[in-house]
């Protein structure tokens, strides 16, 4: 062996144990470990929420998901066992296994393998939706065998049956959990296989790029053209400039996932209240004429142009000795610093006072907006008044009494969110903290291969690097995602999902 190769060997040897799991052989090796410890048995949970509905679903899957089924249902009669219809739906009384007891009557949807969700047999009863008869009906399923499912490990086996990759199963949780129609939209691309189609494509250019390296490193006494370094280091730059652009496009993406905490700050009276109301477009906040009157944060979700947004409305800034308003102060500023973004309201129909431009200093270094106030009334604050103490912020008029301006706000507010124009546009995609840092992971680490041919740096070094890329990039479709990974992914899940 040469010491290229030699030294190729030590390198992956210390990179094998730096990353486990790689790329390549990681998926098979996950379903093997994942199947080692979520067993292949037959696994059943109410899948809708435990409240009163129309109709709720206990969902049974696994080997003996029909004979379970087939033992508790009977025809309308209550008499005879019904025998379940692939791919059909069947109406009947679900009885107990023990006692013959009817529980409630059902409609029973069979699925079998691979053709479903977990690519396992799958029945679903349709009961009455309520806590009594489904948790009746998920008893009998038990007593007949099945195992009560673990949060998402109906998902966890669709992923690891291969039915649909981690960036899919994630994506199942990012629809349920969508608060506005453009968070939706995203989820629903990556389930559609939308980031992983991105990812793939890219894990493809950088296989190739692997590629043309292990030639040299592991063979070089064989007749293998000696690669063009020139060529390599574009290659990977190119490459990492990709995953970039995607890391840029999923960060927008992720604010419409996340959604930012707004803080409505401002002297006492100023309005804020009314505006979290106005903008709210309800009365959640207890306006009154008294100053002080908001103590303690009230807040709530709403939606800016697509951008889900938590408003948080304050207790008035200023100098106090109550000392109930002063631990109201003392939480605004607490607020203030957890925001992602703020409103600074001012009263426009009052001169600018030192209290506003006290303010506006507290909400210097956040990125924010300044609303002069009570527009509606005759105006004695000049923008040019506030622009010298805003730090940049616009400045827009508005009157939360009678709601001018309060769009344009809004639209402000969702601009500085998603840092652009807002709005989901084509090829925006959506990731999760964890997708992203992979994304930018594997961009550093294809930096690093090419900074490295370009410094002369051993091929089979830079070919360690791009290995760890490979790595990255895995993370997210779940080709090399970890135990701990996936425990991490599906415990928040529901049970049933
Ligand atoms: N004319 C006019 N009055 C307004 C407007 N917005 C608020 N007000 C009035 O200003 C007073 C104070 O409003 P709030 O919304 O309670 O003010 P706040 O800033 O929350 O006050 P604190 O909670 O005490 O800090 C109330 O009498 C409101 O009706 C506006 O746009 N125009
Ligand atoms: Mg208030």
């Amino acid at each position: 062996m040469s010491n290229a190769c030699l030294r190729g060997t030590h390198f992956k040897l210390v990179v094998l144990r730096r990353i486990s799991g790689l790329a390549g052989e990681g998926r098979e090796r996950v379903c093997m470990r994942g199947r080692g410890i979520v067993e292949n048995d037959t696994i059943a949970a109410i899948s809708t929420p435990l409240g009163e509905g129309g109709i709720g679903i206990v969902r049974i899957s696994g080997p003996d998901a029909l004979k379970i089924a087939s033992r508790l249902f009977r025809d309308p009669s209550g008499k005879r066992r019904r025998t379940l219809k692939p791919w059909g739906v069947r109406y009947g009384i679900v009885v107990d296994p023990e006692t013959g007891e009817e529980i409630d009557e059902a409609l029973a949807s069979a699925m079998p393998a691979p053709h479903s969700f977990t690519r396992e047999d799958v029945v679903e009863f349709s009961c009455h939706g309520g806590i009594g008869p489904l948790s009746r009906v998920l008893d009998a399923v038990l007593k007949c065998g099945a195992r009560l499912a673990q949060p998402g490990e109906f998902t966890r086996r669709a992923f690891l049956s291969g039915r649909i990759d981690l960036a899919q199963a994630e994506a199942v949780i990012e629809i349920v959990r969508a608060r506005t129609d453009s968070a939706r939209r995203l989820a629903l691309a990556n389930l559609r296989g939308g980031l992983s189609a991105a990812v793939v494509s890219i894990r493809d250019d950088v296989v190739a790029l692997l590629a043309q390296l292990e030639a040299v490193v592991d063979f070089p006494e064989d007749d293998v053209d000696e690669p063009d370094h020139d060529a390599i280091t574009r290659r990977a730059r190119e490459t990492a400039s990709k995953l970039r652009g995607l890391a840029a496009r999923a960060r927008c993406g992720r604010v419409y996932r996340d959604g930012v905490t707004v803080a409505i700050v401002g002297r006492p009276n100023v309005g804020k209240s009314s505006l979290l109301n106005a903008l709210l477009g309800r009365s959640k906040a207890i306006v009154t004429d008294v100053p002080g009157t908001t103590r303690d944060a009230v807040e709530d979700w709403t939606n800016m142009h697509g951008v889900p947004v938590r408003l948080v409305d304050t207790a008035g800034l200023r100098e106090t000795d109550d000392p109930v308003e002063r631990l109201g102060v003392e939480r605004t500023r607490e607020r203030l610093d957890e925001a992602d973004l703020a409103i600074v309201v001012i009263d426009g129909s009052e001169a600018l006072s030192d209290g506003d431009v006290a303010v506006l200093r507290s909400a210097g270094t956040k990125r924010g907006v300044v609303a002069l106030n009570k527009s509606d009334l005759p105006q004695r604050v000049a923008e040019s008044d506030v622009a010298p103490h805003a730090a940049g912020m616009p400045v827009l008029r508005v009157s939360a009494k009678e709601g001018t301006g309060i769009e344009s706000l809004e639209k402000i507010i969702a601009e500085l969110a998603v840092g652009r124009v807002a709005g989901v546009s084509e090829g925006m995609v959506m990731a999760s903290a964890r997708q992203q840092e992979a994304l930018e992971r594997a961009a550093a680490a294809l930096d690093e291969v090419a900074r490295g041919v370009e410094g002369e740096t051993p091929l089979d070094l830079a070919a360690i690097d791009i290995r760890e890329a490979l790595f990255w990039l895995d993370q997210i479709t779940g080709r090399s995602a970890s135990d701990d990974v996936l425990d991490r992914i599906f415990s928040e899940f529901c049970v049933g999902k």
